[in-house]
Formats: C-alpha cells, structure tokens, sequence
C-alpha cells in the first residue's frame, strides 16, 4: 500500500495528509475548495496549527504531498470531511456523500476506503457502503471498508495522530486488518479492532462523556453560586478522592466536535437518549446566563461598554467554531451593549477585534472567556487605570482574585458569588 488519496484537507485532512506524506507513501490530498488547494499548492497550510505550516510546506516541495481536486487512482481513500449539524439538529452527511460519490470513478478491486469524519452510528454500514458498491464491487470482498474515527486535541494534532490509540471498525475483519496495517505505519499507539458501528459509537461516546461532565460541572456552578459556595473549592476537593475527576465549568462548550456529536446519538435514539440531551441543552444555555451575570454587573450603568477577553472556543487555540464567547458577544450587542472583543491569537476581520488597551478603555466591565495563557499575566493596575469602571468577571477561573481586588476591582468569578465585592 503506497499511494493515499485523502479527501478534505481541513483540521484534520490536512494534517493526516502530511503525517503519511512523511512516512513514505505517495499522497493525494483533495478538497473540492479551489482555494484550499492553491493555499496548499503554494505551500501556505490554511489552517493554524503548531507544525502544520512548516510540515505542509516540506512535504508539497518534496512532493511527496500533491494536491488536486478530484480524487485519483490509489491503494487506499481516507475522508476527512466536516459532518455539520443541519436546523433540526441532525447529521449532515452531504459533503460526506459527495467525497464518497467521488471515489466512484477511480475505485478499483482490492482498494481500501475509510472513514474519519464523525458520523451518526450505522453510517459506514447503512450509508457509505451501499454508495461504493454502485461501483459493482462488494464491501469485504471486492474493496475494503473501515471507520477509523480522528481523536486528536485541536493545538496537538500533529502529535496525537501519532501518539494516541486508535479504534478501527470494519465492516468485515479483513477491512479493519486492512486499514490497521495502514495506520500501523505511523500510529505509535495502541491500534484496537472492531466492527464499523461500534467505532461510530465510541467516538460519539467519548465526547459525549465529556459533555455530560462539563454540564454537570457546569450546573454545580449555578447551584453553587446561588447558594454562596465556591464551585471551584468544591470541586477542587472533590477531585481529591480517588475516583472522582470534576470538569471545568465555563461559558459553554464549543468546538465542532463537543457541541456536535452527542446529537448523533440522540437522533438515533431519541427517547432514551434523556442525559445526553439535557446535557447539551444546559451546556447551550450557558452564554446566556453569562450575559445575565453582564447584566447584573452593569445594572444602572449608562450605555454600558463590555470589554471581552478571548474570542476562540477555548484557550491557546485560534479556533472560534461554535465559540461560546461569540455567542456572549451576540447577545450583548442584541441588547444594546457597545462590545470590544479582544484576543491575542485569533486573527480575524468579521469579528472587529481590537489591541488589549483599546478593548479595555473606558469600558464598564471586563469578561474573560477564553482561558488563553497571556490571560493569566494581566497587570490589573495597568488595565484598571484605562478603564471607566473597575470591574471584572472572570469565567475561567483563572486569575487572581486577591490581586485584581487589591488593585481596586469588583471580581466575579463564575460560580463563586461569594468573591463578587
Ligand atoms: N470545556 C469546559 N470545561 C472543561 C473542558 C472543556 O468548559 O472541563 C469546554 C472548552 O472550553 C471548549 C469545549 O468544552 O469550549 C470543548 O473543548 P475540549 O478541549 O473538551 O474538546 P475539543 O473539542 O477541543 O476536542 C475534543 C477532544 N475530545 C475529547 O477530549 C474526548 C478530542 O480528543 C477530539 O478529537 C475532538 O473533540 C474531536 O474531533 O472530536
């Protein structure tokens, strides 16, 4: 198995199209974007990662990796394309489907074609293999079939699609021994098979896990809030025993996977699936009632202006997909709020964000809703004096309380209402 076809070349398309150009095989990476492939046939990666753009611009010269936009003959097919949420909070298979229209044409026999992109359990079974025998060969036997679903941390995927263990389903063993002898080339981790439908379902079980436990974090704020107890010293001694480990609470979840994937599950089995939907739903409300917590702050301030530190859905990433922080910032400016939006490592137009002391001039309150690291260094005598009133609330629990009140703030930090003077 020497030549790769990857189709899509985004967050994770992109960097597993290098990881295998550098481990001998002869790759084909392809997005039907026309802008993504010049990006990357001038050696500029469009998307930030650490690595990614240095690794990207060695294996395009090295040619190694060649980019185009529609697939060509090869061993093996990986997609790699974004599985969106539609309006009534389904999967949208549609770019899915078009990648895997597209391998039609140059499929041949004892090809191996696998799936990363998330999908609702049974897709590979009941949705993509169905699509691929048009061609006249048979799953199992004629090409092979296998789900291989991507686990890697946005900020570490270079690293991850290495190191982590991964979970191949088949649709019949000899897929899943076919795409292990794939993976096993440049995974050091543990490499686990089992049938197509149970990888589906572990993917989605992951990072619906997380999700419970971030609402749960998330709900024992309020309560804790509301009844004058610190959240964070709770959980913080919570978390010594042996079996119990506390989520963050926060302004929400965001990200493309967290936000998304345990609605898979749900639109399969909507009357049992009760925690995983009231989990989404609690995670859901939480800008909202960050923006109460704005409100109450700024309560009987003329023309209140917000000050917002952290744009991306969480911290020392650029990423803004699904960011909590932007919806913050959308109901704040509903409500009449004037709003400047600062964050050190998003780079972008649409969101008008502004340098640190422009944001924080004159404004009436400050919010912290990313965790990024150059958050936990801000000099609260420096900002104070910019601003028209000193006041502060702190989402993430990630700066010094003492501190920022020694230099004249009014703290609140969520789920902690007893800090808030
Ligand atoms: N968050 C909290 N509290 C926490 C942890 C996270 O509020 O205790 C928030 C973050 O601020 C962020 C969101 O949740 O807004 C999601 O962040 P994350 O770091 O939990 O997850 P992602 O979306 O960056 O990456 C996840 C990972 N999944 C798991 O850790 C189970 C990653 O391994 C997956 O590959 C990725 O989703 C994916 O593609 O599915």
């Amino acid at each position: 198995m020497n030549r790769i076809c990857v189709l899509g070349l985004g967050y994770i398309g992109l960097p597993t199209a290098s990881i295998l150009a550098t481990h001998s095989f002869d790759v084909v990476g392809v997005d039907v974007n026309p802008q993504v492939i010049e990006a990357i046939s001038e050696s500029n990666g469009h998307i930030e990662e650490p690595g990614l753009g240095d690794l990207v611009q060695a294996v395009v010269e090295s040619g190694s990796l060649k980019v185009s936009i529609r697939p060509e003959e090869a061993d093996a097919f990986i997609i790699a394309v974004s599985t969106p949420l539609i309006q009534d909070k389904r999967a949208d298979l549609s770019y899915v489907e078009l990648a895997t229209r597209s391998i039609l044409p140059v499929l041949r026999k004892d090809n191996l074609v696998i799936l990363e992109s998330t999908v609702p359990p049974g897709t590979t079974r009941d949705f993509i293999k169905p699509i691929l025998e048009e061609s006249g060969l048979m799953a199992g036997e004629g090409f092979f079939l296998a789900h291989c679903p991507e686990r890697v941390l946005p900020g570490q995927i270079l690293k991850e699609i290495v190191q982590n263990n991964r979970i191949i389903g088949g649709i019949n063993p000899q897929s899943a021994e076919r795409a292990k002898e794939l993976y096993s080339r440049f995974v050091k981790g543990e490499i686990i098979l089992t049938d197509a439908t149970t990888a589906e379902m572990t993917k989605l079980a992951e990072n619906t896990y997380r999700d419970v436990n971030i609402a749960l974090a998330n709900e024992l704020s309020r309560i804790c809030a509301g009844l004058g107890i610190n959240v964070w010293k709770v959980i913080e001694l919570a978390n010594k025993h042996p079996r119990v480990n506390f989520h963050r609470p926060g302004p929400g979840v965001g990200g493309h996977c967290i936000a998304v994937d345990p609605w898979f599950i749900v639109e399969k089995a909507p009357e049992e699936a009760k925690l995983i939907r009231t989990a989404r739903e609690v995670n859901d409300a939480q800008p909202e009632y960050v923006f109460q917590l704005i409100q109450e702050m700024t309560r009987g301030i003329e023309n209140p202006k917000i000050a917002v530190l952290g744009v991306a859905y969480k911290g020392n990433v650029d990423d803004t997909r699904e960011s909590p922080a932007i919806k913050v910032m959308h109901l704040l400016l509903e409500h009449g709020y004037r709003v400047a939006a600062h964050d050190p490592r998003v780079n972008s137009s649409e969101l008008g964000l502004v340098r640190l002391k422009e944001a924080v001039r004159d404004a009436d309150c400050m919010v912290i809703l990313t965790e990024h690291g150059e958050f936990r260094d801000l000099n609260p005598q420096e900002l104070g004096c910019l601003m028209r009133r000193q006041c502060l609330l702190d989402t993430r629990n990630i700066i010094s309380t003492a501190e920022w009140k020694e230099a004249g703030f009014s703290v609140l930090t969520l789920g902690n209402n007893r800090s808030y003077s």
